[in-house]
C-alpha cells in the first residue's frame, strides 16, 4: 500500500471506474476521491438516473457487471419485460437491481436531500469506504448536435448507439453550475495529485472541468494533474471517443489527447503501443510516462494506478 496524501481522481464511467478500483486497491480509503461526471445524469421513467457514478459506485462496492459495462452483476430484468408487455419504452434498460438504487434516490431527493448525499448515503449501504462525489448538485445535461439536430446524451449514446456523427457538444445549465460542496473542499484540502481517468475527454471529463471555477482552482493546486489516455493505438478503448475526435476534426491519437488536455496536464499517461508519440508530446511540455494501460484484469487495474501514483510523485518532487 503506497503512503500518500489525498489523491483527486476525476472519471466518467466505464473506464474511469476500473482505475478508480486499482486506485482504491493501492491506496487506503481515505486517501482516494473520486469526482464522478453527473452530465450522463437524466431522468427516465421516473426514476432519477446517474451512470457515471453508479458505474464507480459498483465497481468499488464489487456489484458491476463488468462485461456489460454499467449496471449491477447478476441482474434481472422483470420489470423491463413488464413494462414491454405494457408497451412500455424498452430502449434505456433498467435492471430489477439497479431500479432499487434509483428508487433509493429518488426517495432521497424527495426528502430534500442533494445529489452528493444521496451518493454518500448509497454508498455507505453499499460498504463503498472511499469518498465519490458528483462534481455538482446542479442538473447540468450533455447534448451532442448531429444532422438530426441536438440529440439529448442518453438518446444518442444509448438510443442510437453513437451511430450519428457529432459536430458539437454542449452543457446545459453549465453557465451557472457549481461544484459540489464535497468537491470544493476536496480541493481545497490540496490533493498530493489530481489524476484525469482514461475516460472520454470530451463527454466524461470536460463537464467536470468546464463547471466554472473548477479549472483555475485545479490549476492553482500545487499537485501535478495528470491524465491517462483514452486512446490507444489511435483507437479508443470502449465508447465513442475515436469517431467524437474524428467528428471534431482532431487527430485520433495519444497527440490529439495531449494536444486536448495540453493547458489542463503535466503528464500524460500512454500505452506502451503509442511509445512513438512520447517525443512530440513532450514538445507540448508535457511529461510522459509509457506503460501498459489497457485494464483486462484486476491486477491491470492495479498495476496502472501504480504507475499513474509514481508518475505523480516524480512530478510533484520535481516541482519542489
Ligand atoms: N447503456 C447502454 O448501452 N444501454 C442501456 O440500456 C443502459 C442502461 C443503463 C441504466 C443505468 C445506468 O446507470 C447506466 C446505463 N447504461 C446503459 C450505461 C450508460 O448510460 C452509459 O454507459 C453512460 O452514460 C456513458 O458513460
Amino acid at each position: 500500500m503506497i503512503e500518500q496524501a489525498n489523491i483527486l481522481a476525476l472519471s466518467g464511467g466505464v473506464g474511469g471506474a476500473k482505475l478508480a478500483l486499482g486506485l482504491a486497491r493501492s491506496l487506503s480509503a481515505k486517501q482516494l476521491t473520486i469526482v464522478a461526471n453527473t452530465a450522463d445524469d437524466f431522468c427516465h421513467l421516473g426514476f432519477p438516473v446517474s451512470p457515471d457514478l453508479d458505474t464507480v459506485m459498483y465497481t468499488l462496492a464489487g456489484l458491476s457487471n463488468v462485461e456489460q459495462g454499467w449496471g449491477v452483476a447478476n441482474e434481472t430484468w422483470q420489470f423491463m419485460d413488464a413494462m414491454s408487455a405494457l408497451g412500455g419504452e424498452t430502449w434505456f434498460r433498467l435492471g430489477d437491481r439497479d431500479l432499487a438504487t434509483h428508487t433509493r434516490r429518488r426517495q432521497y431527493f424527495e426528502q430534500g436531500l442533494s445529489l452528493e448525499q444521496v451518493t454518500a448515503k448509497l454508498c455507505q449501504a453499499l460498504g463503498v469506504e472511499q469518498q465519490l462525489i458528483p462534481m455538482t448538485n446542479d442538473a447540468v445535461a450533455t447534448q451532442v448536435l448531429t444532422e438530426q439536430g441536438w440529440l439529448d446524451f442518453q438518446d444518442y449514446f444509448v438510443g442510437q448507439q453513437c451511430q450519428p456523427p457529432i459536430s458539437e457538444i454542449r452543457f446545459n445549465g453549465m453557465s451557472s453550475a457549481t461544484p459540489s460542496d464535497a468537491f470544493e473542499m476536496a480541493i481545497a484540502a490540496e490533493p498530493k495529485a489530481i489524476i484525469i481517468c482514461p475516460s472520454n475527454p470530451f463527454v466524461s471529463v470536460d463537464p467536470i472541468l468546464k463547471i466554472p471555477s473548477v479549472l483555475p482552482k485545479l490549476k492553482r493546486c500545487r499537485a501535478p494533474i495528470i491524465a491517462v489516455s483514452p486512446i490507444v493505438n489511435g483507437m479508443a478503448i470502449k465508447g465513442p471517443t475515436a469517431n467524437m475526435m474524428q467528428g471534431l476534426e482532431m487527430p485520433v491519437s495519444v497527440s490529439g489527447v495531449a494536444s486536448y488536455y495540453s493547458d489542463i496536464i503535466d503528464g500524460l499517461v500512454i500505452d506502451r503501443s503509442d511509445s512513438d508519440r512520447a517525443a512530440e508530446i513532450e514538445t507540448m511540455g508535457i511529461k510522459v510516462k509509457i506503460t501498459d494501460t489497457v485494464m483486462h484484469s484486476e491486477q491491470d487495474k492495479i498495476n496502472l494506478a501504480e504507475q499513474c501514483l509514481q508518475f505523480t510523485e516524480q512530478l510533484y518532487s520535481s516541482t519542489a
